[in-house]
């Protein structure tokens, strides 16, 4: 696109402020006159091939845009007769320059806010009006009919909406103007507006009043229009604009979204909390402080904040921006109803939502791509349990028994009415539900080979962290070979039960003959398993079975408060009651004595209560422990007898994964 910028007039309104220099060389404040604004704001945007007529001062005028240093393409016309003519031959005698590519057109003495200038390159064929400002004696209005400009000129007043002369054209609109001022010319019409030439060939072209309301945009006729402008450009450039990050890897899409809103006004960059990052996306891998000091470094940054939540009204209500700055990609989806909310406040006050095209270029995916193997990594994955607990309080874990699963339990993202975002922060591998996997009793029969191999599945397609449930850690000359194996593969925790001999599952509570371990030979083994342990962020969490074998609550307490102290860095207390009394009275006695130990939670039999009450009361870690498995086995039973009943497929099909979807469920390349 070129850029036409019409300097031949007099400026005589201006008085001895042009009596040395054209009128496009005063000064709006120190150091900025209207001209080197106007060649800033189109550089800025890639306009770099611009025409320039000139009339008076041609020499000054030239001279001083040199001394600007500016990386731009500018070529002057001078019109020797600007005295006798109007710019219309000034246009006439740049014609060859202007001829080829789409324009845009201004005056000299025009002063606008950045927004108009993106505002209008957005469109087609358009020319600026404004709505708010009442309709001026002398200056240019334009006549619109059909939503499209017929007339420009000051002596139409119905229909019309001041206007000014700020333009863009495509190349066929503009040449097809061009061609009517070229025909005036040469027949002697050279006294009038150019825009006597548009008015006589608006049949042909196409060109929309582009609305500016009450933005910035205006001519510099005499030292009050002057003052005016300055004033207005000073509450302009102190705008406040807002636009949120939660990226950890900027490249430069992000950059060109951060120029284009620092144009805006002063910018203030929202730096998403980790736990917001996480609870829609992934967990980040910079973690916010470092975030925002890497934003805090970007050229045009004014000031760097917190945004804790995925909805902007904290952020709206704190700091009140005029432009909140977006990519057009939350129009739809479940981003929706957070820009609805942004509009709606921002509406309050007259804010305005300033959206830029969303880039989906696929080296951006590339990026994404490469954080989740970084995130898969086991030096990455094992500490992510910790740094979960202490960001969020209490972290999600479902079950998961194989690559599946742990997909469905790393890519499952919810979205409530109000955008919020809901995902589970990790998997738990279940002895219960990867024994039964594989056909097999949960009676510590499945190996440790065996279970490491489920842990490789998961772990090679999933990036969350993983609690492996190690039943009773086998002898401890064992479970010291355990922990470094979990370590390795990247694992952030081993759960082990105190309990010894055969081994059974928890929920047959006192039907089965299952023996407790000791407080000591418990104790020893959590120590031992501690004093094995090489990385510094593994978990061994001593899971406590004195409520579902009926030892009482003071025996479950005394071994809680003797494994912390032996080592352990959590308590997982049990129960197999439908209420969650005894789980509650346990958490609350263990809270008075220790704050901090993480307490994990089974709520298989006592699913009544929320999340959130757990974590008011305490509690660190809640593990869905067996619905997936749960899910799995009556729908392949069912789908099984429909099967054999019918003789045939089709009855079970219609409550299948269709085989279209099902072949294209995991990508060829993750
Ligand atoms: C498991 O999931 O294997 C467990 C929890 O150990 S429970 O089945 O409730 O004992
Ligand atoms: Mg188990």
């Amino acid at each position: 696109m070129k850029a036409l910028i019409l300097n031949s007039g007099l400026g005589k309104r201006m008085g001895t402020l042009t009596s040395e220099h054209p009128k496009c060389m005063t000064e709006l404040s120190v150091g900025e006159t209207i001209v080197s604004r106007q060649l800033k704001q189109l550089a800025e945007v890639g306009i770099t091939d611009i025409v320039m007529t000139t009339g008076p001062f041609v020499d000054i005028l030239e001279g001083y845009i040199k001394s600007l240093g500016l990386d731009i393409d500018i070529k002057f016309v001078n019109n020797p007769i600007y005295d006798q003519t109007n710019y219309i031959y000034s246009i006439y005698m740049a014609r060859e320059l202007l001829k080829g590519d789409d324009l845009i057109m201004m005056h000299g003495d025009l002063v606008f806010e950045n927004s108009v200038l993106d505002g209008i390159l957005a469109q087609q064929s358009a020319m600026t009006v404004s709505s708010t400002v009442a309709l001026p004696e002398k200056d240019f209005k334009a006549v619109i009919a059909d939503g499209e400009i017929k007339k420009v000129g000051i002596e139409f007043f119905d229909d019309a909406m001041a206007a000014q002369p700020l333009y863009r054209f495509t190349k066929e609109d503009w040449e097809i103007w061009l061609d009517s001022i070229c025909k005036f010319c040469e027949e002697g019409t050279t006294g009038c507006y150019a825009e006597n030439a548009l008015n006589v060939v608006t049949d042909k072209t196409h060109i929309i009043p582009f609305d500016v309301k009450d933005s910035l945009c205006g001519e510099v006729d005499n030292p009050e229009d002057l003052e005016v402008m300055s004033k207005r450009l000073e509450e302009v450039k102190a705008k406040k604009v807002y636009l949120c990050f939660s990226t950890d890897i900027l490249h430069s899409g992000h950059l060109a979204i951060l120029n284009k809103a620092a144009r805006l006004g002063h910018l203030i960059v929202g730096v998403m909390t980790d736990e917001a990052v996480a609870s829609y996306k992934r967990f980040p891998l910079v973690p916010c402080e470092e975030r925002k000091a890497m934003f805090k470094s970007i050229k045009g940054v004014w000031q760097v904040v917190e945004q804790a939540t995925l909805s902007y009204k904290d952020i709206i209500e704190k700091y009140h921006p005029d432009y909140i700055v977006h990519g057009d990609n939350w129009q739809e989806g479940f981003q929706k109803p957070i820009r609805d909310e942004v509009v709606e406040l921002l509406s309050a006050y007259g804010g305005k939502l300033v959206e830029f095209p969303y880039s989906s270029d696929p080296k951006y995916k590339e990026v994404d791509q490469r954080s989740r193997l970084e995130l898969s990594l086991p030096d990455n994955r094992r500490g992510r349990l910790r740094k979960l607990i202490a960001m969020k309080g209490l972290v999600t874990m479902m079950e998961a028994h194989d690559g599946i699963s742990g997909l469905i339990v790393e890519n499952t993202v919810v979205h409530d009415e109000t955008g919020a975002s809901y995902q589970f922060d990790g998997m738990w591998v279940s002895s219960l539900c990867d024994s039964t996997a594989k056909g097999k009793p949960d009676i510590e029969l499945v190996d440790m080979t065996s279970r490491f191999r489920t842990i490789d599945d998961i772990t090679e397609v999933t990036t969350k962290p993983i609690i492996f449930d190690g039943d009773t850690g086998g002898l401890t000359e064992h479970f010291v070979y355990t922990v470094r194996s979990l370590e390795k593969l990247g694992v952030s925790a081993v759960i082990i039960e105190d309990k010894k001999g055969l081994k059974k599952n928890s929920l047959f509570g006192t039907e089965v003959k299952q023996t407790q371990a000791t407080i000591e030979e418990m104790s020893e083994k959590i120590a031992a398993g501690k004093r094995a342990q090489k990385s510094a962020d593994f978990m061994i969490i001593a899971r406590i079975e004195s409520l579902i074998l009926e030892q009482g609550m003071e025996d479950a307490l005394t071994r809680a408060f003797a494994f912390v102290k032996a080592g352990a860095d959590g308590i997982m207390i049990h129960s197999r009651r439908a209420e969650p009394d005894e789980i509650i009275e346990f958490i609350n006695k263990f809270r008075e004595q220790d704050k901090i130990t993480p307490i994990v939670i089974v709520p298989t039999s006592f699913h009544s209560v929320k999340e959130e009450e757990w974590k008011k009361i305490g509690v660190n870690v809640v593990i869905y422990a067996n619905q997936l498995m749960r899910a799995e086995v009556p729908a392949m039973q069912q789908t099984a007898e429909e099967i054999l009943i019918n003789h045939r497929a089709q009855e079970a099909d219609e409550h299948l994964m269709g085989f279209k979807q099902i072949i294209r469920l995991i990508p060829d390349q993750i």
